[in-house]
């Protein structure tokens, strides 16, 4: 199998950072040059990464289909928790991660240029992810990971969205919603700690070095 990933993608990292937490050897990472060039499309239809291939023109689009798709393939160690009630609760976090952060940071992007900014959509779009942190700071656990004393898909999902909100919403002149919370600054500071989520964390500034050097 092969991942289309990207240093910088956080649903790419996400992805990543199960592989690495699960132990997985046999997939194989690549960023396929017709992903830059805007061609992404002939390989998956959605044209985003990350993409899975199974062989043979076989794909599975979406981070979160493929991390389920992944648990069902390499199911030990699960990433899912522990009864059903905590799964529920992993599969919550992932989705306020994906929706109500991740989404709404990357619609507040195109807002980063001062010169072309209109305040009124950024404000907009960095309320919806303050929101978000708010419902995130109701359901995130008070131990080492998000949800129980393991490693989830929530954390794989969770740190690269945080990551993202702590180095792109400052960037917008807007106050850092991380700043408004106590369970989930203090996840944040202790998971950067964690060997996994560290290996992901420097592939995500190795990648905004090179988007910054031009290099990507
Ligand atoms: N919902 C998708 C989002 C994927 C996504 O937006 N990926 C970005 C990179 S992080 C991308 O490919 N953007 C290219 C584009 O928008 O054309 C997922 O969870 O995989």
């Amino acid at each position: 199998m092969k991942l289309h990933t990207g240093d910088l993608s956080p649903y790419s990292s996400k992805v990543r950072m199960q592989i690495y937490a699960k132990g997985i050897t046999d997939i194989k990472f690549d960023l396929d040059p017709s992903f830059r060039q805007g061609k992404f499309s002939t390989i998956s239809p959605i044209g985003r990464i990350p993409v899975l291939d199974l062989g043979d023109g076989d794909i599975i689009p979406e981070s979160e289909i493929i991390c389920e798709y992944l648990e069902e393939v390499y199911p030990e160690p699960s990433m899912l928790g522990v009864g059903p009630r905590a799964r529920a609760e992993v599969r919550t976090i992932s989705r306020i991660a994906d929706i109500y952060l991740m989404n709404n940071i990357f619609m507040a992007l195109p807002q980063l240029s001062r010169k072309t900014r209109n305040e009124a959509i950024r404000d907009l779009f960095v309320a919806q992810v303050t929101r978000g942190m708010g419902a995130l700071e109701r359901h995130i656990g008070s131990g080492d990971f998000a949800i129980g004393n393991e490693m989830t898909i929530a954390d794989c999902t969770l740190v690269p969205a945080l990551w993202m909100c702590q180095n792109t919403v400052p960037m917008l002149d807007a106050p850092n919603p991380l700043d408004t919370t106590t369970k989930v600054a203090a996840y944040w500071e202790k998971i950067q700690k964690n060997e996994i989520a560290a290996k992901v964390l420097a592939e995500m500034e190795r990648g905004m070095q090179a988007r910054l050097d031009g290099s990507e």
